[in-house]
């Protein structure tokens, strides 16, 4: 059986392609937070900034182009008009209504969709070719939102997804083992939130399968432990934004980490949001959720076929059916 079951329409990137685009859309705390770590991280050659706030968005850009004496070269725009997005070959959409007092989450949802509305057919006027990054929330119902509304191939629409619960997962686990997070190979796959899938049978450290390893040396199997830590990664966001009011640098570095893969083509694997229908046997609609996908310059290029445990499997099938309830809500 292959390790990738490839996505037909992904094409393969062109090789004489050199200068590339990036197009943020929300100037927010997450939107600034991605905006200037691709700045540092050097990942694009030229960075556009959209709102609808216009003196926010002029400070913030005034702001970055200020610090262009210690960064990479990067050409910086910013402007409420999405003629300024023309030819971008990412756009990155952070925009997002807040939460009104008493607001139920679906009247929260059907908000932004409303938005989305707006966003997305700009994005695909000025840009036909772009990949689109979604990680205004819920994440993994905007990203189908978005691919419906803006009639692109799945490869080329995906969700920043549980990227980000994955690299808590790795930091608490590498705390737990006094390790360095970059040597954790963990995933946790389905919904953004609540109802994510821990795999533990992916858990690696320095490539050594930890759950093998515990029981090799006849350690008991920390299963409380491990679960504690799944627990603490769901909750970690409600956390910090009891904390600070919002989250933004994890979610700046993995949205930066997915925009490198994707325009250097580093055929890395993510675990990010893509439509699942097919894969490990999520069936009954099409449903965006996270997976682990190999990005490259095509998008999507694949998903990684791992090995799920049954107890897994029918976890990640619940989180595809709490996805779909929501979406049969949806007026789109
Ligand atoms: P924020 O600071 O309120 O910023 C939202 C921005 O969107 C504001 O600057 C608005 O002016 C702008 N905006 C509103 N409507 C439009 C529009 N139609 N077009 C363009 N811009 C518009 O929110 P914050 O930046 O903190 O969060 C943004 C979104 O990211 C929210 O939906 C969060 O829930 C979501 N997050 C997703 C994460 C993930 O892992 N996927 C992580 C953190 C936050």
């Amino acid at each position: 059986q292959a390790f990738f079951k490839p996505i037909s329409s992904a094409d393969p990137p062109s090789p004489t392609k050199r200068h590339t685009k990036i197009s943020v859309v929300g100037a927010g705390n997450v939107g600034m937070a991605i905006a200037q770590t691709i700045l540092t991280q050097d990942v694009a050659d030229e960075l556009v900034i959209v709102d609808v706030d216009p003196d926010k968005l002029r400070g913030e850009m005034l702001d970055l182009q200020h610090a262009a004496a210690f960064l990479p070269r990067t050409k910086i725009m910013a402007s409420v008009d999405y003629a300024v997005t023309v030819g971008s070959d990412l756009c990155i959409v952070t925009a997002g209504a807040r939460q009104n007092p008493g607001e139920s989450r679906l009247n929260l949802l059907q908000r932004n969709v409303s938005l989305f509305r707006n966003i997305v057919p700009p994005l695909v006027k000025y840009s036909p070719d772009t990949i689109l990054l979604i990680v205004s929330n819920p994440v993994d119902v905007l990203t189908y939102v978005t691919w419906k509304l803006s009639g692109f191939p799945s490869n080329r629409v995906l969700g920043s997804g549980t990227n980000l619960d994955s690299s808590r997962f790795r930091f608490l686990i590498a705390d737990h083992l006094d390790v360095n997070a970059q040597d954790v190979q963990a995933y946790i796959v389905g919904e953004h939130g609540d109802s994510s899938v821990a795999l533990w049978s992916s858990i690696s450290v320095g490539g050594v399968p930890v759950l093998n390893f515990l029981e090799k040396q006849q350690i008991a199997y920390e299963k409380e432990t491990l679960e504690n830590i799944h627990k603490a990664v769901v909750e970690s966001a409600y956390e910090v934004i009891s904390l600070k009011g919002y989250t933004s640098w994890a979610i700046g570095y993995s949205a930066a980490n997915l925009a490198r893969s994707i325009l250097r083509d580093q055929r890395k694997i993510h675990p990010v949001s893509v439509l699942a229908k097919g894969f490990y046997g999520v069936e009954g609609g099409d449903v965006f959720l996270s997976l682990p996908a190999q990005l490259g310059r095509g998008g999507v290029l694949g998903v990684a076929n791992i090995h799920l445990t049954d107890e897994e499997a029918q976890r990640l099938r619940d989180s595809a059916n709490t996805i779909l309830e929501v979406q049969a809500q949806l007026n789109l």
